[in-house]
């Protein structure tokens, strides 16, 4: 069994990794460490998960082990892609009523959730790579659902009707994190571990 260190303050995350780790039937033993370093937030999801990433990283690292972090957040397309970077700030602060009064009377409700994920390709020689994951789909007029987290509640996947936040498990088959997952998966195991790592859902 390999083992994957997931550094993250979000119990929301994690949860969604273990779904997906369970979902994908995979022999992979999912540990969580709690960030210790202040988050900085950089102009890229890619730039930030990087930097969660190594300034996180324990002093000693365990052989044959995979250390990630992500970044991740919502990008409103009438919104100019906001809150992107921020959505954590945005969240705490005006929160999912907040969103949907800055988006109300909008037409264009399309918007896409991104997630950054970083991990150490070689423990050894601390490469890191990082991989991306998005889903595209649209905002809600309401919130809808308790399931999930964050933003869960108002985004709608394109092709389905209901929010992540009432299907979760339509949401960790198809997912940003998802995608993102099995992508670091396919990097680091693709020809050591038999066959690639492919979600049921298309991309
Ligand atoms: P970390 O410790 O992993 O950084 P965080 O909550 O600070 O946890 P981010 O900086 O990546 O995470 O902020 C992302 C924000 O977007 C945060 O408020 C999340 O709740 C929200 N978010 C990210 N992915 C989401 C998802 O799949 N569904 C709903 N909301 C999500």
């Amino acid at each position: 069994m390999k083992r994957v260190y997931f550094i993250s303050s979000n119990k929301g995350k994690l949860n969604d990794y273990l779904q997906i780790i369970k979902e994908m039937n995979l022999d992979l033993e999912l540990r969580h460490l709690l960030p210790v370093s202040e988050e900085a937030v950089y102009d890229s999801f890619e730039k930030t998960a990087k930097h969660k990433l190594l300034s996180n990283l324990p002093e000693t690292l365990e052989e044959d082990t995979v250390y990630f972090a992500e970044d991740s957040g919502l990008c409103i397309d009438s919104l100019k892609g906001f809150p992107g970077v921020y959505s954590s700030f945005v969240l705490k602060t005006i929160g999912l009523n907040g969103i949907l009064k800055l988006m109300d009377l909008e037409e264009n409700r399309t918007a896409k959730f991104v997630c950054a994920l970083a991990f150490l390709e070689s423990p050894r020689k601390k490469l890191t790579k990082v991989v991306t994951g998005l889903s595209k789909g649209y905002i809600h007029t309401k919130p809808l659902g308790r399931k999930g987290f964050g933003y869960d509640p108002i985004f709608v996947p394109k092709g389905f009707h209901k929010t992540f936040a009432q299907d979760l498990n339509l949401k960790n088959q198809l997912s940003h994190r998802r995608q993102a997952f099995e992508k670091m998966l396919n990097t680091l195991f693709r020809g050591k571990n038999n066959a690639t790592i492919t979600s049921k859902q298309g991309k």
